[in-house]
């Protein structure tokens, strides 16, 4: 069982700040392992599809990303959930797409914004493991909403 983290709201400082890299030296520790356990812990208390570092008053980038099927997105792939350390968005495909969002840390609105329909990501698995891999659809939304948190952007920012 994993600790269950309170969830920082709009207003906050921590949301506007840009998070710092995950070092060398934090890969494959206890620490990193907990703070990702307590991250997903804390995400699916609160029903989310994606969490980042900073919303659970961590500045380090870190998020987590868990499409599953929802009556915005009925036909969202169901996927298990993916760790990511410093997350790249490597490419964005010139092709937008309109979707709602929601935020853990704005809570109670939801807003229509225009992201990307792909993108290539690069990122490091909790060991410390290189991973290049392309989103498409809703996951893709969720890794640009967690990116966006990242760098102290919320959605309401870009509606
Ligand atoms: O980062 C967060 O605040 C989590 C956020 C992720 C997200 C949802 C929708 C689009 C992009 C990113 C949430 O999980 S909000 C709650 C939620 O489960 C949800 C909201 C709208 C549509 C689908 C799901
Ligand atoms: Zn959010």
């Amino acid at each position: 069982m994993s600790a269950i983290l309170p969830v920082a709201k709009r207003g906050e400082i921590i949301l506007t700040l840009k998070a710092a890299p995950v070092a060398t030296s934090e890969f494959n520790t206890p620490w990193l392992e907990q703070l990702a356990r307590a991250m997903q812990a804390t995400m699916l208390e609160r029903n989310g599809v994606g969490i980042a570092a900073p919303q659970v008053y961590v500045s380090k980038r870190v998020i987590i990303v868990a499409s599953r099927p929802n009556p915005r997105y009925p036909d969202a792939p169901d996927m298990a959930a993916v760790v990511m350390v410093n997350p790249e968005i490597l490419e964005f495909s010139e092709e937008t797409c309109l979707g709602e969002e929601g935020c853990l840390s704005v809570p109670d609105e939801r807003g229509t914004v225009a992201r990307a329909q792909r993108i290539l990501v690069r990122y490091f698995t909790l060991q410390g493991e290189q991973v290049e891999t392309t989103f498409e659809g809703f996951p893709a939304r969720i890794v640009q909403h967690e990116v966006d948190h990242l760098n102290g952007v919320l959605f309401v920012e870009r509606i």
